[in-house]
């Protein structure tokens, strides 16, 4: 066997051997917060995705790197010298890495690029409306009947919510993590977050239950935080109505 052909060996086998391990580490351990919302499991699915698919370039990457570091060493008498023989271009490799590299890219702006994004987007309607204003440092949220809470959201679970955001101030970010959708709350303008939660909990169930101002704001910007609650619907509808009341 040429030392050529050597060559190409340890670089497949050391590519497999790292995409192998790569890929378990990306699919086989799920390292992510849980998900509290329909639109967490599509962020989460297109980053699962993109990940796999960034695995083999990687992989590939390094192996190519290991194996020019261990066999393309030059040594003189035992000693590496600083410089080896130059290496001339592939055009065969560079094509095929092109090639695929560019098809790949393409393919994820279609998907997850186009397709997941209209799906984290989807309707333009609502079951219920909730306005949020956010200040520093606090935020404050308007239900449909006018009832407000400080530095607390309550929403129904398995309804799709509307949030209309705004900010008194100057720029914070409206970032639910256990749900994955963040906007930025601007002064002057309204901007909107569609979110669909599944299932009741708290933000004693997970600490990602919460909204986190996700844009420095000053002093008090890292406590510029509130607990969510999702409540079965007919609950939430008890909660709106006692707020409603006063009692
Ligand atoms: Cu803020």
């Amino acid at each position: 066997v040429d030392r050529r052909r050597t060559d190409w060996i340890w670089f497949g086998a050391l590519w497999v051997l790292l995409t192998a391990i790569g890929e378990f580490l990306a699919l086989g351990l799920d390292l992510l917060p849980a998900r509290w919302a329909h639109e967490a499991d599509v962020v989460d699915e297109a980053y699962i995705l993109l990940l796999a698919l960034s695995v083999p370039i990687f992989a590939g990457v390094a192996a190519a790197l290991l194996v020019s570091l261990l066999r393309f060493r030059v040594q003189v008498d035992g000693v590496p010298t600083e410089d080896g023989p130059p290496v001339h271009t592939n055009r065969r490799v560079v094509r095929l890495w092109l090639a695929s590299t560019l098809t790949l890219a393409l393919m994820v702006t279609v998907n997850p690029g186009f397709i997941g994004l209209a799906e984290l987007r989807g309707e333009p309607s609502a079951d219920l409306v909730v306005e949020v204003q956010a200040q520093r440092w606090s935020w404050k949220v308007t239900y449909p009947d006018g009832a407000e809470t400080w530095n607390q959201l309550y929403l129904p679970a398995d309804q799709r919510v509307r949030f209309d955001i705004t900010a008194l101030d100057i720029l914070h970010s409206f970032w639910i993590p256990a749900f994955r959708v963040k906007i930025d709350a601007v002064p002057g303008r309204t901007t909107h977050l569609y979110v669909t939660p599944e299932g009741a909990g708290s933000f004693d169930d997970d600490f990602n239950l919460r909204v986190q101002c996700a844009e420095i704001c000053g002093l008090g910007h890292s406590n510029m935080a509130m607990p969510v609650t999702v409540l079965e619907a007919d609950e939430f509808d008890a909660w709106l109505t006692d707020l409603a009341e006063g009692a």
